[in-house]
């Protein structure tokens, strides 16, 4: 599959499994599954043909697992990102003891009075690794990386969930918890 094409099928996917189903003409569970046949089927109608080589291809090749399939391939999620109300019924996990956040240096006066907010998602989605952060911080500008004191949250009895694809989520992360920012490796 061609790369432009795969990815622009791919960002169709993620708006369709993560915020407006109703665009493919589909409606997902309550754990965010959707039939796919109901999807390949949807994509045909909204004019964005995806065959289902080629969706076995996205979800096996992207390059950060955004989707996954059940057991038997007949149904499929986004790992997260959602803003329609799904429950992806992930099991609290432990954190490790430090996460990351990547932002932009202008969201900084409002995350440094009232710590990080989901805003329009669910959770706020943190990284496991600075790396990560980073590209997560620079699809919007300059990208700056906030040290999450996880261990410590979760020892104060917030709640944290990994999603199948390695981020992690949590409701809030108040303003005590984070560090200054991690400078630039
Ligand atoms: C910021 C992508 C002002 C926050 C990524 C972020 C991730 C605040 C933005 C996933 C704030 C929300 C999620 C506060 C947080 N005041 N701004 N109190 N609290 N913010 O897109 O974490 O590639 O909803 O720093 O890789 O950027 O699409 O969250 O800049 O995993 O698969 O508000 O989405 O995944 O933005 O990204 P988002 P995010 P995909």
């Amino acid at each position: 599959m061609d790369p432009k094409r795969r990815i622009r099928a791919s960002k169709f996917l993620s708006l369709v499994l993560r915020h407006d189903p109703a665009r493919a003409g589909i409606t997902l569970d309550a754990n965010g599954w959707a039939d796919v046949r109901a999807l390949l089927d949807g994509c045909r109608h909204a004019g964005r043909r995806i065959t289902h080589a080629e969706l076995m291809e996205i979800v096996r090749t992207n390059d950060k697992r955004r989707f996954a399939l059940n057991a038997d391939s007949t149904r499929i999620r986004a790992s997260q990102g959602h803003t329609v109300q799904v429950d992806l019924a992930l099991e609290p996990t432990a954190p490790p003891e430090l996460l990351y956040h990547g932002t932009v240096g202008r969201f900084l006066p409002a995350i440094t009075a009232e710590g990080l907010r989901p805003m329009s998602r669910h959770d706020v989605h943190l990284s496991a690794d600075e790396a990560t952060a980073r590209t997560v911080g620079s699809r919007r500008g300059a990208p700056v990386v906030l040290v999450v004191a996880a261990g410590r949250m979760h020892a104060d009895g917030h709640a944290f969930r990994v999603t199948d694809n390695g981020v992690w989520l949590v409701g809030s992360v108040p303003p005590e918890y984070l560090g200054a920012p991690v400078s630039p490796a």
